[in-house]
């Protein structure tokens, strides 16, 4: 009996020492106000939008480049009023254009007719973004048909410039986007990156930039190109032995991340209004609506991921009516969707364990405008409506400062002491959106599912959406 007791002590204390030698890896500061960009914009633009492509070959002449208006201000403008926090554009996609004049390159809007070769788009965007308050990002595809340098180490060293040039010339740079296509350059070879040495490089001289690639180092790409993120969405990831492109893991690790992974590396949404990334004027009837788009915002930001929204500018180089009405009508609906937190006069009563919590209310708080509540270590609450409400959507946000640590959980809805609903859900993460056929209800019970019996919940909110508007 001694024995099986010094055993069971043992095994207790164990699982003790593992929980405290598992560290949770945590986000950086940077991170975490990535978390909160929440919706910004997608730039495609150059070459191919004059060509009707969507992979150039490298050898488009340079003066098909010539936009008739272009307007980042437009761009910029648009991108505010839509609610977008910032704007990440293809400096340098694919066929190898640069957007700025760069000094390693030939193939750039200075060798093109547009403003007699004195155009410089990133200048512009840069400066409107600034303009509007917007963060500015950059995609440099690593991937060039153009250069011929590229498939020889010397490439590398191109690479490595062309990042300087640009966090040098038009930085602050929010977010680089390192795409993860590689195919052959012009020479028909293709390039060995050196990865370790392009991530030194930004650490060094813009250390405040995330780097998104298939695999971060500090975002990672969700897996697909549709916007959708894992209902189950960790932050956390294993990157030991992958690299960005062909050599990532699965597009399901990726849309799911690792539940123990050891990096924190969240997932960003990335996907086009239109079928294609850039403009076809084809594609000027087939725009996403508003409707489509806070579906995605519901499957993407709903899911504790970022939405990045491509809307690629036309031949005159302004942002299509289409596209800018479509924006207007999401930013819409997102504003009267969330306008009025039914909890705004409600109480949630917090307990560390079910049964202390259904005797009485003691240690209870009223939430505040903003929903806003933090339970460190939280097994289970209550919030008790201040009367009667339709509600079919519940908005669940976890303090990521501390971790993230719910592994699923359950919303038992009640009207008085009867149950009419029970909502299942797994991560929760920076936001987790909830929405489900209305019900009438005074009150409701959010059960966690622990890891390490440490659920940090940082918000909890509940509205009436439209009901066209619940996830599809
Ligand atoms: C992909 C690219 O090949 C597409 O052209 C587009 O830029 C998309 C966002 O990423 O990997």
């Amino acid at each position: 009996m001694k024995k099986l007791f010094i055993y069971f002590l043992l095994f207790d204390l164990s699982i003790c020492l593992q929980a405290q030698l598992i560290k949770t890896p945590l986000p950086t500061k940077q991170q975490l106000a990535w978390h909160e960009m929440e919706f910004y914009l997608f730039i495609h633009f150059g070459p191919n939008t004059f060509t009707d492509k969507e992979w150039g070959h490298g050898d488009e002449p340079e003066d098909i480049f010539n936009p008739t208006q272009l307007d980042c201000r437009q761009w910029a403008r648009i991108a505010k009023q839509a609610g977008a926090k910032g704007i990440i554009i293809t400096a340098k996609h694919h066929d190898g254009f640069c957007l700025w004049p760069s000094k390693y390159s030939t193939h750039t809007v200075r060798e093109s007719k547009w403003k007699n070769g004195k155009g410089d788009v990133l200048k512009e965007l840069s400066q409107a973004c600034k303009e509007q308050g917007l963060k500015f990002g950059v995609y440099i595809s690593p991937w060039d048909r153009n250069h011929p340098k590229y498939g020889t180490a010397e490439y590398n060293d191109v690479y490595v410039n062309t990042m300087k040039e640009i966090f040098a010339n038009y930085g602050p740079i929010w977010e680089l986007w390192w795409d993860g296509a590689n195919g052959e350059g012009p020479n028909g070879k293709k390039q060995v990156y050196n990865w370790d040495r392009f991530k030194k490089t930004v650490n060094t001289i813009s250390p405040r930039t995330v780097v998104f690639s298939d695999v971060g180092p500090n975002i990672r790409w969700v897996g697909n190109e549709r916007g959708i993120a894992g209902k189950t969405n960790w932050n956390y990831l294993d990157t030991i032995g992958f690299t960005p492109g062909q050599g990532a893991p699965h597009v399901d690790t990726l849309n799911q991340g690792n539940a123990f992974g050891r990096v924190w590396i969240p997932a960003e949404c990335d996907v086009s209004i239109r079928p294609g990334w850039f403009y076809h004027a084809n594609e000027d009837e087939k725009v996403k609506s508003g409707e489509q788009l806070f579906d995605l915002y519901l499957k993407s930001v709903g899911r504790g991921s970022n939405l990045l929204l491509n809307v690629p500018p036309d031949r005159r180089g302004v942002i299509h009516e289409n596209d800018s009405a479509a924006l207007m009508a999401f930013k819409k609906l997102r504003d009267e969707s969330f306008a009025k937190n039914l909890l705004n006069d409600a109480k949630a009563y917090w307990e560390i364990n079910e049964e202390a919590f259904l005797k009485d209310s003691i240690n209870y708080r009223t939430l505040d405008k903003r929903g806003a509540i933090y339970g460190i270590n939280t097994q289970s609450f209550m919030v008790q409506l201040s009367a009667l409400k339709q509600v079919n959507c519940i908005v669940l946000r976890e303090a990521i400062h501390l971790g993230q640590s719910v592994e699923s959980f359950k919303i038992l809805l009640l009207n008085g002491d009867r149950q009419v609903a029970e909502i299942n859900g797994t991560t929760i993460g920076r936001k987790r959106i909830l929405t489900f056929p209305v019900q009438t209800i005074t009150s409701f019970k959010v059960i966690f599912e622990d890891r390490f019996g440490n659920d940090n919940v940082s918000g909890v909110a509940a509205y009436l959406l439209e009901e066209k508007l619940i996830e599809k």
